[in-house]
């Protein structure tokens, strides 16, 4: 960075204001010839300042170096916390993909339950059915047999005035025979009997 300027060095060689990274070093050199002398036309205005324009003093260059340093050490910070987030999100994304698969198996559970009640009801409607179909029966046996019993008492009140029927004849027929042996009866007893 620093050029170091002896006489005897700059004499060597050639130097330039773009070879200097400073008006310091630059002045330095300047100064430390004797004399008048510019060989290297650093001042060319002539008012003692070497190359006072265009290279930044060294307070502007220790400036500069500290806001590279601040940069540098921005760039590296940023990219140390967008790392970690990346990783932060990288772990939260494994946690989601672990609860998703967890949903899906609890949405399973879920499902096969639905299918188990599922089953369960429609095995107790076929149950409901059958019942419903016992019921029907037995309600068209006990009408079978209300219709039987109804034809049974038909035919019995047939017997039964049929009976009475008969019981009836049989009355008359026992008054007008008892009718006949008691006027018979009256008819003997009034020519045997004096
Ligand atoms: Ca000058």
């Amino acid at each position: 960075m620093l050029l170091l300027t002896t006489p005897a060095h700059a004499q060597q060689r050639d130097f330039d204001c773009v070879d200097f990274v400073s008006q310091r070093d630059a002045q330095r050199l300047y100064d430390s010839i004797p004399g008048e002398n510019d060989p290297y036309l650093l001042d060319r205005d002539g008012d003692g300042f070497a190359c006072e324009v265009g290279l930044p003093s060294r307070e502007q260059t220790a400036a500069y170096v500290m806001l590279a340093a601040a940069l540098a050490g921005a760039m590296i910070s940023g990219a140390y916390f967008w790392d970690r987030r990346r990783r932060a999100q990288a772990v939260k994304g494994h946690d989601l993909e672990d609860r998703l698969a967890e949903l899906q198996s609890n949405l399973r559970t879920v499902t096969t339950s639905i299918e188990g009640i599922d089953k369960e009801v429609s095995a107790r409607k076929e149950a409901v059915e059958q019942l419903k179909k016992e019921a029907q029966q037995a309600e068209e046996l006990s009408r079978l047999s209300a219709n039987q019993a109804e034809a049974v008492k038909a035919s019995l009140r047939d017997v039964i005035s049929a009976y009475d029927r008969r019981t009836l004849q049989i009355n008359i027929l026992l008054a007008i025979v008892t009718s006949i042996v008691g006027i018979g009866g009256s008819v003997l007893v009034s020519i045997f009997v004096p």
